[in-house]
């Protein structure tokens, strides 16, 4: 696309706020929900980045709710670096743009629902975690993140989307798409439906954890995937987190998980040679650290004792999700070809098998970061 702007785009960009006058735009990121486009704007005092997004209204069926939670999430971790002396706010945390009429988000004439955030230039996003520095710090800045957002003042905030980690209840819309089977594909993922369905005890783990009041609800990510962090092009540190859709109400232990699943493996998630598939316990430790170097002052006996139970159930849960996306038809994720989530399924219940096959080095590795950062 490059220089030229699509015309669907001029119109949504020019409700924005923004500094000069749109010159360039390109699709930007590989997320699978949401749309977005880097935008660059001149203007006499020189040229401004901004990141479009258009927000994906079937999975978010409320925006105005994610982007009152977002407004008020960016404002207070804002707020808290500041006090803290922090220098460098706007690479630290996301920054709205308003529209010119002051709103948080932008509805299109087709009813599509737009907003945009300052680019942080000078940044690298991984796909995958290569070093167990980067494993390290990207669990140190979700652990801070959640750290900055324990004092978040009420109201409790939006739940964006019902049920988001709800893994029992995963289980049961699994079960749902199985029986309605809409594309004959049950029969093409026996072995795996028979996979999921063996390891369905794990599902209850946590909810049951807090149901019993062993562990809190807190203000967290709910998608803290290695792609969701912002790293400094020349330094390598984790300068911020992103993809905010879905910060609300939920477990530590849901953003230690998505860790686990993401950062311990140097494979993608839809990897097809499984043998690659394998968490490595070098990654799995920088990850640990970095997080309880961050969150180890909040966090109870009870959530450090469960970390290598969480990384098992969201890897479990991630599976099952792209597995139900697959025999429904793959209404949720983009996919790029019709295996795709079934690819992206084998990959995730592999991995879970890696962590279940290695759970007392795993539990050690936590014992001894414990004792590093004790509460
Ligand atoms: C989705 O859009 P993206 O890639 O940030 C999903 C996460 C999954 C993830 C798997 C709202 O996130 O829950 O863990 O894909 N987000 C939503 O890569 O469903
Ligand atoms: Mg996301």
């Amino acid at each position: 696309m490059g220089l030229t702007v699509p015309p669907e785009l001029e119109a949504v960009s020019a409700a924005f706020d923004f500094a000069g006058e749109v010159v360039a735009c390109e699709p930007f990121g590989g997320g699978h929900i949401n749309d977005s486009f880097r935008l660059t704007c001149r203007a006499p005092e020189g040229t401004t980045g901004y990141l479009l997004q258009r927000i994906n209204a079937r999975v978010f069926r409320a925006p105005a709710r994610v982007m009152e939670n977002i407004q008020r999430v960016t404002e207070h971790v804002a707020r808290r670096l500041a006090v803290a002396g922090i220098a460098d706010l706007t690479r630290r945390t996301l920054t709205l743009t308003a529209t010119k009429a002051g709103a948080a988000f932008h509805r299109a004439a087709d009813g599509a629902c737009w907003r945009a955030y300052r680019f942080i230039e000078r940044t690298r996003v991984h796909a995958l975690v290569e070093t167990p520095a980067q494993a390290e710090q990207a669990g140190r800045a979700f652990g801070e993140f959640q750290r900055l957002l324990a004092d978040l003042p009420p109201p409790r905030l939006h739940e964006t989307i019902a049920d988001f980690h709800n893994t029992p209840a995963r289980f049961e819309a699994f079960d749902r798409a199985c029986a309605a089977d809409v594309c004959q594909r049950v029969r093409r993922a026996t072995a795996e439906i028979e996979f999921a369905r063996q390891h369905r005890p794990l599902a209850d783990v946590l909810l049951d954890l807090q149901r019993r009041g062993a562990i809190p609800e807190r203000v967290v990510h709910n998608d803290a995937k290695i792609t969701n962090v912002l790293l400094d092009e020349d330094s390598g540190e984790a300068l911020c987190i992103v993809d905010l859709d879905t910060v609300m109400p939920g477990l530590s232990l849901y953003d230690f998980g998505d860790m686990v699943w993401s950062m311990t493996c140097p494979a993608p998630e839809d990897e097809t040679d499984l043998a690659r598939v394998e968490v490595q316990p070098s990654l799995f430790a920088a990850l640990a650290r970095g997080y309880v170097s961050a969150a180890g002052a909040f966090l109870t006996a009870a959530e450090r004792a469960h970390l290598v139970t969480a990384g098992e159930l969201i890897t479990l849960e991630q599976g099952v999700r792209f597995l139900t996306d697959y025999v429904a038809g793959d209404t949720y994720y983009k996919t790029r070809h019709p295996e795709h989530n079934l690819e992206r399924c084998r990959a995730q219940f592999k991995l879970l098998q890696s962590l279940q096959r290695q759970e007392h080095a795993l539990s050690r590795i936590v014992a001894d970061c414990a004792k590093a950062s004790p509460s």
